[in-house]
């Protein structure tokens, strides 16, 4: 029997190739959405402000790594190529609280 060289590959446990995925946060109303995002290793992470006025940023709480204010009408990305937990708030806004669940 004749095994291509994916099949020995499937056989001996390599995952397949998966593309990293990009996922979308939209700000608005002061809050995030979806506040809870599970992603992949490796994904990449959008959030866009469709506020009308307001700015806002996003802070990862325990690793005091925030991004610039962004404006309506803008976007921050960001890429989470490790595993972990990232609780993030945004800067000017305490009460906005997000979490990205990297898997
Ligand atoms: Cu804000």
């Amino acid at each position: 029997m004749v095994v291509g060289l994916a099949g020995a590959m499937l056989a001996l446990g390599f995952p397949a190739a998966v593309a990293a995925a990009e996922h979308v946060v939209v700000i608005e109303k002061y809050s995030f959405s979806p506040a809870e995002l599970r992603i992949g290793k490796g994904d990449t992470v959008t959030w866009s402000n469709n506020e009308k006025r307001v700015s806002h940023s996003v802070l990862f709480i325990e690793r005091s790594e925030e991004s610039e204010r962004f404006f309506p009408g803008e976007k921050w990305s960001r890429t989470f190529p490790e595993a972990g937990r990232f609780e993030y708030r945004c800067g000017p806004h305490p009460e906005m609280l997000g979490v990205v669940i990297v898997e």
